[in-house]
């Protein structure tokens, strides 16, 4: 039977990507969609998401808005992404968006689904963890029909990926975003497989990866591949602040194929408050998560790059 997912985002290059790759996996059923307008803004990642659902889907998906807020937002210029998703033209070329917007917001859509669904649901977060955890204070009955969530957050390096006045640099992005919400989950009995900075970090974007899909790109799949990460930064010399790797497509890849990262369990919590907040840290008192922290790169970029190609 097909692993049941339902995937909350937030719109960035590799979210779109990632809900891109859900669609052509015949392993997993997606049964929901959400937007949470974290790593970008709410409109176009609401349009890009309807878009690719319907030019890559098979039907039957709305897609819910998020009306959660941040306490450390984005920065602008990564949030513009999902402009430039929306208006490829392949996402608009018959003119028309089907996939419905759900009546609900987020959270509620994510707890209504759950609980309509027979089985129990893995949850696939790629942004910040804030409607999971307004999801859990609205209908705390959802804990026991979720199968495990997997996440893209956090890091047990020294060096996360926040370089922003007032903080330290220890913290992942989508921790930093919403600390109080992932300290909430971390609260709950909910199984957690982190997908960790330690794994991504080896997932650059880099020219090679771009030049495979150029040479592929008669698949329209991995034309779209090409098209989407022709707008963000590869990896070239050294890395900078906004150089781009492949953080939640690697998460995603975990989900449909397990056997191409290493995982390892370490007890954590999660800093809340002061210069180091949205830091994850080891601790024997802290709870137990999944922490992905390897991964074959070649064999990722292979499997993704395959999927592509069925579209
Ligand atoms: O921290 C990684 C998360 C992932 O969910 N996001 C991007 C991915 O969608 C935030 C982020 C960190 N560095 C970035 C980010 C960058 N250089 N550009 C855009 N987003
Ligand atoms: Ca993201």
């Amino acid at each position: 039977m097909k692993e049941k997912i339902y995937f909350n985002h937030d719109g960035g290059v590799d979210d779109l990507v990632s809900l891109f790759l859900l669609l052509k996996m015949d392993t997993v059923e997606l049964t929901g969609v959400s937007v949470i307008p974290a790593d970008c803004y709410l409109e176009p990642a609401m349009f890009a998401s309807r878009k690719i659902i319907d030019r890559f889907g098979t039907g039957g998906l709305d897609v819910a808005e998020s009306n959660s807020r941040p306490k450390n937002p984005f920065p602008k210029d990564w949030r513009m992404h999902a402009f430039y998703v929306d208006a490829l033209p392949i996402l608009n070329e018959s003119g028309t968006v089907n996939a419905p917007v759900a009546e609900q917001p987020a959270h509620l859509h994510l707890a209504e689904t759950v609980l309509a669904t027979e089985e129990k649901t893995t949850l696939l977060f790629t942004g910040p963890l804030t409607d999971l955890a307004r999801a859990l204070d609205a209908a705390p009955e959802i804990e026991e029909k979720i199968e495990r969530l997997v996440w893209m957050g956090g890091t047990f390096r020294e060096a996360g990926n926040v370089h922003e006045p007032e903080h330290d640099g220890t913290a992942e992005w989508n921790v930093f975003w919403d600390p109080e919400a992932a300290a909430r989950v971390w609260d709950s009995n909910i199984k957690i497989d982190l997908v960790a900075l330690e794994s991504t970090n080896q997932v650059p974007l880099t020219l090679d990866v771009r030049e495979r899909w150029a040479k592929d790109r008669k698949y329209m799949g991995v034309d779209f591949l090409g098209q989407c990460y022709a707008m963000v930064p590869p990896l070239v010399h050294f890395s900078t602040n906004s150089t781009y790797y492949l953080w939640d497509v690697l998460t995603t890849a975990f989900v449909g194929n397990p056997d191409l990262v290493k995982v390892q369990t370490i007890n954590s919590i999660v800093h809340t408050d002061g210069p180091s907040q949205g830091r994850t840290v080891e601790t024997a008192e802290g709870r137990p998560v999944n922490v992905v922290y390897d991964v074959n790169r070649d064999a990722f970029f292979d499997y993704m790059t395959e999927l592509a190609k069925k579209a």
